[in-house]
């Protein structure tokens, strides 16, 4: 094949063109998916942009590739073709065209992987987390348990995270009730509200750990930059920097049986000071434990019961006081 079709010049306006097109995109995207949203969300997290980066070029190196080789594809079926009196070259090697084809791919192959593994090294380096959530990954439902916050643990604070009812009801076959009124804030929540968020601060590195007591779930947040498989008997680890208050949603992302899809995720990031007025909130709902308590029981002293997470088997991150 000879390579007089592809014309330098046409191609710099195309891949120009792809680049706009990405930017464009990318200026659009918003922390939550917005219906018809063609990108990835540029997330609300200290990492998130970076994954967003690795994305845009890993996709531009695909354009580029892809407008090459269709284009001297179509370059070569349209121009040399047999009724416009092409004939056929009668070589079949050529070895430096050979080392080229094969070392291009190799440089943009390493360079990739260069990128990738720089970015999950870092959200895999969990050190010098401030605050812990265990996340466990149910059928159909993920429960959340604070283990601790600032370098001191937290007792009783965890609690089950599943679809809201509206959603619920909703959902059921004949239940005539339409999808498009499950609502908050004017803001269609059909299968992706919850009975009760995940609540953490932003501007706090937190480290989440995952695992599942059942089967695979996998536990996605699009606004905190990654999602992580939970596994029964394993724990994973990952962290997030929320950098903006809001409310971020995600979805399980490991088919998990027959209600996979109706286990969402939704994350509420407050202001510090709310979530420690929150987390002492929950931690005071929690002390007295019912009126199941024997009433000759004596005052409990402070020291009754050592402190103990019965949350996860793992090293609670110490240090760095707020
Ligand atoms: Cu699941």
């Amino acid at each position: 094949m000879t390579s007089g079709g592809i014309r330098p010049s046409g191609f710099k306006r195309a891949v120009t063109a792809a680049l706009f097109a990405l930017t464009m995109f990318g200026g659009v995207a918003l922390a939550n998916p917005q219906p018809g949203q063609l990108n990835m969300t540029r997330g609300a997290s200290t990492w998130s942009p970076e994954a967003y980066f690795l994305n845009n070029v890993a996709f531009g190196v695909c354009v580029v590739i892809g407008i090459l080789v269709f284009g001297a594809m179509f370059i070569a079926m349209f121009r040399f073709r047999k009724s416009r009196g092409a004939v056929a070259e009668k070589w079949s090697h050529n070895t430096t065209l050979e080392i080229v084809w094969t070392t291009i791919p190799v440089i943009i192959l390493i360079v990739l992987a260069y990128l990738a593994t720089g970015g999950l090294r870092t959200f895999a380096d969990t050190t010098g987390s401030e605050m812990t959530v265990k996340v466990t990954g149910y059928q159909w439902k993920w429960r959340y348990d604070y283990v601790d916050y600032k370098g001191k643990a937290i007792e009783k604070v965890g609690f089950m995270s599943k679809l809201d009812r509206e959603s619920d009801e909703t959902r059921q076959l004949d239940s005539g009730l339409d999808p498009k009124s499950v609502q908050v804030d004017g803001y269609n929540t059909y299968l992706i509200n919850v009975d009760k968020p995940l609540v953490v601060p932003v501007g706090t590195k937190i480290r989440f750990v995952i695992t599942a007591g059942d089967v695979i779930h996998s536990w996605w947040v699009p606004a905190l930059g990654w999602k992580m498989d939970a596994i029964p008997g394993i724990v994973n680890a990952a962290w997030t920097n929320i950098t903006e208050p809001g409310v971020y949603r995600g979805q399980c992302a490991e088919l998990c049986g027959q209600d996979h899809g109706f286990m969402p995720i939704v994350v509420k990031a407050l202001p510090k000071a709310e979530f420690e007025k929150w987390l002492a909130d929950q931690e005071a709902a929690a002390t007295p434990p019912a009126p199941a308590a024997p009433a000759s029981a004596p005052a409990p002293a402070s020291t009754a019961a050592a402190p103990k997470t019965a949350a996860v088997d793992v090293p609670v991150s110490q240090g760095h006081q707020g």
